[in-house]
């Protein structure tokens, strides 16, 4: 619907900014850390752009104090990073590592230092190493346990001054990236694998949220979900139902085991013909009913574009652009549900992401009449090249960009949608996972790229001074 006059964003909106641990950190063996499969990963050659790692990443380990600093300057209101699991138990279970909490507690008190509400995400993709050597990892069932065991002593070290919480980074990312498309840790390419792990996650999941609840901690608890609505190419009905069909595979088979417990039938259904279904038993649909969330986290970047599919087989391997060479995609055809085209009405970015504001007010709506829950927005930014010239760096299509998508939310919360806040991606530069150090997302800019790490030294970029006005002004100065 069209508004004549917008509602003003909440008294105690949530104007944030994040990152994950692996992307910005570095220090990747100190004080008693043990390897992630991220660490193993990437020195595999050719499995990253020019084989970038986060070994050192943007040394936020060593920079906490300089790069909170800089947080209070812009005026955040909220900081949502990701504890590195295998800090706290370098080998994922058994003995706790001291240090690793010390460092934590010492980045969340210096955030309330300054008033920033710290949002602790206790899993961003960086399983330890010893977890996926000890049983594989997300494939086994004992991940739930081990998983539940070191969320509770994040919950039992910190929930005294955090009152937020991730359970799981876009459960949907890295499990289809780690079992089907191979590009993530553990780099499998096998669709029933896929679907048995990623039952195995949503239990995990449910097992967190669960034991927070049964805790009593204070506080609120929810997973972040990549959700990148589709569209149908236009009205041919064909199209319609592809759109369905992408949805609910693609969104609705992890939003509604999150929000409801159970997993949407029309998709089950197809998996069980194909033999592709998880093995669930009672127990397990107990437990995902006792992990609905207190709000459900959105990651959004996105929307699709789809058309019926004509095929029956997979075409070859899909092809991403992580080089920033605008075109260099492929478009990828699920055979039998939908193919992905480009929507004639939007503008992709240099690494062929389609950059569409409305889209984000289509996924608030959409989870709203779904699910009736509220949404933090815990990630949303452009990917870009920046330039540093005489200590400046000048980004207005980055803020055109945050300003559309953040018109677009003051649109939703009009239209009725519960958002609690905000969080871009990202605060700093930062490693990006894939795509080295030249796709950059921060209002900070880093003086490193993929073959030096420079200085390190940190540069406030336009966008930092526009985010500040912004938040000052509780968005009424967009
Ligand atoms: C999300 C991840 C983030 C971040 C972001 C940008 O999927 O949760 O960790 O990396 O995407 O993606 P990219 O770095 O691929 O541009």
């Amino acid at each position: 619907m069209r508004h004549s006059e917008l509602d003003s964003f909440p008294k105690h909106f949530l104007w944030g900014s994040a990152s994950a641990a692996y992307q910005v950190e570095g220090a990747y063996q100190d004080n008693g850390k043990g390897l992630s499969v991220w660490d193993t990963f990437v020195k595999q050659p050719g499995t990253t752009f020019k084989n970038t790692n986060g070994d050192v990443a943007v040394d936020h380990y060593h920079r906490v104090k300089e790069d909170v600093a800089l947080m209070a300057e812009l005026g955040l209101k909220a900081y949502r990073f990701s504890i590195a699991w295998s800090r706290i138990f370098p080998n994922g279970n058994g003995d706790l590592n001291q240090a690793g909490l010390d460092f934590y507690n010492q980045l969340i008190d210096e955030l309330l230092k300054y008033s920033i509400e710290p949002i602790v995400t206790i899993y961003h993709w960086d399983l330890p190493q010893a977890l996926q050597d000890e049983y594989g990892g997300w494939e086994s069932r004992q991940i739930i346990e081990d998983f539940t065991n070191y969320a509770k002593v994040l919950f039992d070290a910190f929930s005294d001054r955090v009152n937020y919480w991730i359970s799981l980074n876009e459960q949907n990312v890295f499990i289809t990236h780690g079992y089907l498309l191979g590009t993530h840790p553990p780099a499998v390419h096998d669709v029933k694998r896929m679907f048995a792990a990623n039952h195995i996650a949503n239990l995990a999941n449910a097992s967190v949220i669960k034991a927070f609840k049964k805790g009593g901690y204070k506080g609120q608890i929810g997973p972040s979900f990549n959700y990148g609505p589709a569209y149908a190419f236009d009205s041919n009905p064909l199209n319609v139902l592809a759109k369905i069909d992408t949805e609910e595979l693609m969104g609705f088979f992890w939003l509604d085991v999150y929000a409801t417990g159970k997993y949407p039938r029309t998709v089950i259904k197809q998996l069980e013909k194909l033999q592709l279904a998880p093995v669930t038993t009672e127990a397990d649909q107990e437990l995902l009913a006792c992990g609905i969330p207190d709000f459900i986290g959105l990651n959004y970047y996105q929307t699709a574009t789809v058309k019926a599919s004509t095929t029956d087989f997979f075409s070859g391997e899909m092809k991403m652009n992580n080089s920033g060479k605008k075109g260099t995609s492929t478009e990828m055809e699920i055979p039998r549900v939908s193919k992905f085209v480009k929507n004639p009405y939007l503008e992709q970015t240099n690494w062929d992401w389609t950059i569409d504001p409305i889209g984000i007010r289509v996924a608030l709506r959409t989870i709203e009449s779904r699910y009736q829950l509220p949404v933090l927005i815990t990630e949303n930014g452009l990917g870009e090249y920046d330039k540093l010239e005489n200590g400046e760096i000048h980004d207005p299509y980055r803020i055109e960009y945050l300003q559309k998508h953040l018109h677009e939310i003051q649109e939703a919360i009009t239209d009725g949608v519960q958002v609690l806040g905000y969080c871009t991606w990202s605060f700093t530069d930062l490693l990006s996972w894939l795509n080295g150090y030249q796709k950059r997302y921060g209002f900070v800019y880093i003086d490193r790229d993929e073959t030096s790490e420079r200085t390190l030294n940190r540069y406030k970029k336009d966008s930092f001074y526009w985010y500040q006005k912004v938040i000052e002004t509780n968005g009424e100065h967009l």
